[in-house]
């Protein structure tokens, strides 16, 4: 395939209200990849001078060691007395008994081998795991014999309120930390977290202390039930978002922020004086952050949408009646709590889309573009956060195929008091270049009359299964922890979301028949996610373990704990997400019986296939399944299992067998039972009428199309950072080395790849050791799996479809190929642990040549409440282009 030129300038774009005088740049194809550009316009830019091969500093970086000239606005107000605050409970605490001669973790990371302490059966078990110094201490309780990994129900008051000191303790840190009056460096000074990023357990800070161990992998004590009983709450349906008309915008969303419409700024918002201004909108402002595509895809309905703290919910809309959503009645307040019998959750505890729950369900369709304004309403002031979470946000619909404006890019973050325009064209991709024409009767989405609306693009490239969530840098998992997660289906010809309609196109996959499309009857969303709280039920999140990852002990689906779901006596289709931010899952149903995976991901598979258990369910990954109850009587109940133990967050450490898992063998809590489906009637209307064809949807085939480009990323430990930047750069115990070089911290300026539009190429992902799992996400472009460590053979059915989440396994690695097309901007590649992205596991890679307005390489977007500004890049691998 030949490369296309972009074709000009898109409506909208020629705006001239840029703030920054851009430089004046022909339209058309991007200047050679060798040209020395010097034409960045504002002060900080004009020192900088780049080729575009070779590490570039900027010029005001200050040398390794020194602290940067200009600091993370949220830390204006940084309080001295809170780090003395922290260095006193350091120092003071009477929990002496921490293991005291430990190294702190070499850069390449010092490792030693410990055989696996606790497997109970199946992957993984016979497998020794590595262990670095800083967690010996638990190794040598479990060698001990002490394999409990969470406080004993029947644990004495001494354990625990040891426990709870140490996590008390913890969460200071934490508090101190996500409120920006500690920075990590800081940390590391003190002591609390070693070089290496990992936090030292030491004074106070580890529940593994031999007199106060337990209540891991949470690092406190057991989240209490209320007396609350498992399955004794209807599993509540998603909130279905609004769909309004356009004009119900005001103001009407514009290709390019407008930075005249302002706002007078809050003064309680970090680095801002009274009477400051700042923007209406927090979108980065000029050409190169104005929607792609705009003027040929103009917004054809809004949805709006908040952030805001925990309230309860006055217009909870399920999308269907309610003998459909277990008879919730969806017209009372829905209380924001995860069981009526808990108590509800305070403004500051809990952060969700609108403020409530159940969770949100935005329903779109291919050939109506969607213009998403999301309002950021969380207090003005960093610190009022519960303990935890981060105030400015950045929503990435997984895993859109929209312009790098509208992916939520971890460094586009918006304030309190702003709003961001998110503008979803909804297209096939290869629409450029592909059925340009939208001719193709496969390529479309439904109409409101049950025919087609007919779109360009590649009809191999549908997408139905999406979700969206918060990725604020160096915050995504306390964010969405916090709550910040929702879904996104997608309808098109061939997942129409009608089981009935009969065209030859749709696949009538089980849903409902009342509506054209978008039956939500028998298509429901399932997000998994652990949740743990303090002893007054409020949300509670831990840095126990930034190098493995936060997993707590109450499963929840849809935000509520363990709860059941009527069904009748026919198929189903659930679309499973793991909405955890460490935990892993692998399901099946409590009588083995079988179930069938249509998709995996956003998209459906070429062929279903038929299992008794899924795969493990990485972080972000999403399992479509349909269940057939019709083999069930009324009146009889079938459990979804959970199979998979966690010790930690590193990975899961070991699989169950289904009886070990329902006789509750397993400490980890979220193992067993967590959702029950009670058969409670036949059919409606007397049959079923939905299929599950044997073809779904065959891959697009990349065979002809040339190989441009082979890159290489290495996920691994004892990452280093060699940037400083307070803004942009983090450090901790994770990153990624990208074709041979060092294994590097995030940093959101540092561009690490940078491929040619228009061009396909092979990406390799490979895990750095065996003692780890990562799930890694690469934002945009859907990737088909070539081999896993080495062979295609190794790559099973329900991975032979398009993935954006790539699961690399313990050792493992996987070989993927995708194509760069259609838009244009920066994009991210992570692992979707998201406690190893935030610490700091998370790269930008990005397409820049696909001509005006694009640059080469693109500034980094810095917000401020007062206006986003730009810097140059603080680093270009060499190998990025
Ligand atoms: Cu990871």
């Amino acid at each position: 395939m030949t490369p296309r030129a972009w074709s000009g300038t898109p409506s909208g774009r020629a705006s001239s209200s840029f703030n920054l005088r851009w430089p004046a740049r022909a339209s058309g194809n991007f200047p050679p990849s060798n040209q020395v550009f010097t034409g960045f316009p504002d002060r900080r830019l004009r020192a900088y001078r780049v080729r575009n091969t070779g590490v570039v500093r900027r010029a005001h970086c200050p040398p390794p060691g020194k602290e940067p000239t200009h600091v993370d606005p949220a830390r204006k107000h940084v309080r001295r007395g809170n780090t003395l605050a922290i260095a006193r409970l350091l120092s003071t605490s009477t929990d002496t008994a921490a293991v005291t001669n430990r190294t702190p973790r070499a850069r390449c990371g010092y490792m030693t081998r410990r055989p696996r302490a606790f497997s109970v059966s199946g992957e993984g078990s016979a497998r020794p795991r590595a262990m670095n110094s800083s967690t010996s201490s638990r190794a040598q309780l479990l060698r001990q014999g002490e394999t409990r990994m969470y406080l004993p129900t029947k644990a004495s008051r001494a354990r625990v309120r040891e426990a709870e000191n140490a996590c008390r303790n913890r969460a200071e840190i934490l508090k101190a930390w996500s409120q920006g009056q500690v920075s990590r460096r800081d940390l590391i000074k003190m002591g609390v977290f070693t070089a290496g990023g990992a936090l030292a357990f030491k004074n106070g800070l580890s529940p593994f202390a031999p007199s106060a161990y337990g209540a891991v992998p949470t690092g406190f004590p057991r989240s209490p039930l209320f007396n609350v009983q498992a399955f004794t709450q209807a599993m509540p349906r998603f909130d279905v978002l609004p769909r309004n008309p356009v004009s119900a915008l005001n103001p009407a969303p514009l290709a390019q922020v407008d930075e005249t419409q302002r706002h007078v700024l809050d003064p309680r918002l970090e680095g801002v004086r009274p009477g400051d201004t700042g923007p209406n909108e927090g979108r980065p402002p000029g050409p190169i952050w104005a929607h792609q595509a705009f003027g040929t895809f103009p917004p054809a309905i809004s949805i709006q949408m908040t952030t805001e703290g925990a309230k309860a919910n006055t217009a909870y809309s399920p999308g269907v009646t309610s003998n459909f959503n277990s008879g919730i009645n969806a017209s009372a307040s829905f209380r924001p709590t995860f069981h009526p019998g808990f108590p509800d959750q305070g403004p500051l505890a809990m952060w969700t889309f609108n403020g409530t729950i159940p969770p949100k369900l935005m329903q779109v369709r291919y050939g109506e573009p969607v213009l998403f304004r999301h309002s950021n309403l969380l207090p003005f002031d960093v610190t009022q956060n519960g303990g935890f979470g981060r105030h400015t946000i950045s929503t990435h619909e997984h895993n859109g195929h929209h312009g790098a404006e509208n992916d939520g890019f971890t460094g586009a973050f918006f304030f309190p008091g702003q709003f961001y325009d998110y503008h979803y064209p909804i297209v096939l991709a290869g629409w450029r270049t592909i059925n340009p024409t939208a001719t193709d009767p496969k390529a479309g989405g439904p109409n409101d009359a049950g025919g087609v609306t007919k779109v360009p693009g590649d009809w191999h490239e549908t997408m139905s299964t999406h979700w969206f969530h918060d990725h604020m840098f160096s915050f995504t998992a306390q964010n969405v922890y916090k709550g910040m997660a929702g879904m996104f289906n997608i309808y098109s010809a061939l997942d129409r979301g009608n089981e009935t309609i009969n065209d030859g196109v749709n696949l009538r996959l089980p849903s409902g028949t009342l509506k054209s499309w978008g039956n939500l009857e028998y298509d429901v969303n399932l997000m998994l996610a652990d949740k743990a709280w303090d002893a007054n039920g409020q949300l509670h999140f831990d840095i126990f373990d930034t190098e493995s990852g936060f997993v707590a002990d109450v499963m929840t689906v849809n935000l509520a704990y363990k709860p059941f779901f009527e069904v009748e006596q026919r198929k189903y289709r659930f679309r499973i997400l793991n909405g955890a931010v460490s935990r892993f899952f692998k399901i099946s149903l409590s009588d083995a019986s079988p179930m069938i995976q249509i998709a995996n991901d956003g998209n459906l598979l070429p062929n279903p296939v038929t299992i008794t258990q899924t795969d493990q369910l990485g972080i972000a990954e999403r399992y479509d399944i349909v269940i057939d109850f019709s083999r069930y009587s009324v009146g009889q109940s079938v459990w979804m299992v959970n199979l998979l133990a966690h010790e930690d967050g590193t990975m899961p450490s070991s699989t169950l067998s289904l009886a070990q898992a329902l006789a509750g063998s397993s400490s980890d809590p979220c193992v067993g039972k967590f959702l029950e489906f009670r058969i409670v009637r036949g059919p409606t209307g007397g049959s079923d009428p939905s299929q599950v064809p044997a073809t779904l949807i065959p891959n697009p085939d990349l065979s002809a199309i040339p190989v441009a480009r082979t890159r290489t990323f290495v996920f691994g430990d004892g990452a280093t950072q060699n940037t400083n930047d307070p803004v942009t750069s983090f450090r901790g115990p994770w990153g990624i080395g990208t074709d041979g070089g060092e294994v590097l911290d995030a940093d959101f300026g540092r561009i690490s790849a940078a491929p040619s539009y228009g061009t396909r190429e092979i990406w390799n992902l490979v895990n750095d050791g065996g003692d780890w799992d990562h799930p890694v996400h690469i934002h945009f472009e859907e990737g088909q799996i070539l081999k896993r460590n080495g062979s295609s053979s190794n790559v099973p059915a329900w991975e032979k479809g398009r993935k954006d989440v790539y699961r690399l396994r313990p050792d493992g690695s996987v070989q993927l190929t995708m194509q760069f097309r259609d838009f244009g901007g920066m994009f991210m590649e992570h692992c979707h642990n998201t406690l190893h992205e935030d610490n700091a596991m998370l790269l930008r890679w990005e397409i820049d040549n696909g001509g005006a307005p694009f640059l080469r390489p693109l500034p980094t977007p810095i917000p401020t409440p007062q206006g986003v500004t730009f810097e140059p890049p603080t680093q270009i691998l060499n190998t990025a282009f």
